[in-house]
């Protein structure tokens, strides 16, 4: 086969061996913390395991969307209360953003989560 053709055959599925791959990296760890995603923008890679940590005295989600529309990407998660974590892969490269849907009107309660191969 040459290579051009496999390019052409094997792209669209190329993500799959690369999320497999990055299932073994380190999770990337995001905290809530006074109302807010830190970092609000993370990069991960695909497949690779995502944390938040709430550790706000107040329970908050992580809700994929935006303009305070849960768009179902991901289901999001309960409540989380303060102590607790949510973990999450996204296999699929894109751009995902998300909020807390109990404090969909605070603008640090939204972020952005930057999936690439
Ligand atoms: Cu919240």
């Amino acid at each position: 086969m040459r290579r051009w053709q496999f390019v052409l055959l094997a792209g669209p599925l190329l993500w799959w061996p690369a999320a497999a791959a990055a299932r073994t990296l380190p999770p990337v760890h995001v905290t809530i913390h006074d109302h807010g995603f830190r970092p609000r923008t993370i990069h991960v890679k695909a497949g690779q395991e995502i944390v938040w940590l709430n550790t706000d005295q107040d329970p908050h989600t992580v809700t994929s969307g935006s303009n305070n529309v849960d768009n179902g990407r991901w289901k999001s998660s309960p409540l989380i209360p303060d102590g607790e974590s949510f973990t999450l892969r996204l296999t699929r490269p894109g751009v995902y953003p998300y909020f807390c849907k109990p404090h969909e009107f605070e603008d640090s309660m939204h972020g952005t989560v930057v999936v690439s191969l």
